[in-house]
């Protein structure tokens, strides 16, 4: 009488859930980590893969202070910038979004998000409500890319290069 009608695919579904909390852990699993001296860092390679200046950026013209916007826009303005060596970037939240500044490969959803030059350190840090700041000075040359941990998958990523 009682026809088996049907089964359903808990166990699909299941395959389906475990990547998506993998996901979402990473996301927002950990929290700020404190910047710390990079002494013996992993060689890097340290020329090639983009590290080459932007048009005009060079000791001579970069400015010591930059100012970048975290916005409600989801990218960072502007996205690539160019400092002087021993200068400090300023990240700023100019909407009401919650974001990070972030460049710690680890906490890439994609590696090739997160980048610093060989010997220089990386930085997490949150920009939780409009006007919030954090400021680093960034002294070793060269490329570093960084992004928006809740973002990273939307494109909100930049790059700084540093020139000295
Ligand atoms: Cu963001």
């Amino acid at each position: 009488m009682h026809a088996r009608l049907c089964r359903r695919p808990a166990r699909g579904w299941l395959l389906l859930l475990v990547p998506l909390a993998g996901l979402a852990l990473a996301a927002c699993g950990s929290g700020p980590i404190p910047g710390q001296p990079a002494s013996g860092a992993t060689p890097a390679p340290s020329s090639g893969g983009g590290g080459a200046a932007p048009t005009g950026c060079t000791a001579a013209t970069a400015p010591s202070t930059i100012t970048i916007d975290a916005t409600n826009g989801l990218k960072f303005v502007p996205a690539t910038a160019c400092l002087k060596a021993g200068g400090t970037v300023t990240w700023k939240n100019t909407g009401n979004l919650y974001h990070t500044t972030t460049d710690e490969t680890s906490l890439a959803a994609f590696p090739k998000d997160a980048a610093v030059p060989a010997g220089a350190a990386g930085w997490n840090h949150t920009l939780p409500t409009q006007g919030s700041t954090f400021s680093l000075k960034l002294t070793v040359p060269g490329l570093y890319k960084y992004f928006c941990i809740p973002h990273e998958s939307l494109g909100m990523l930049g790059q700084i290069t540093v020139v000295g």
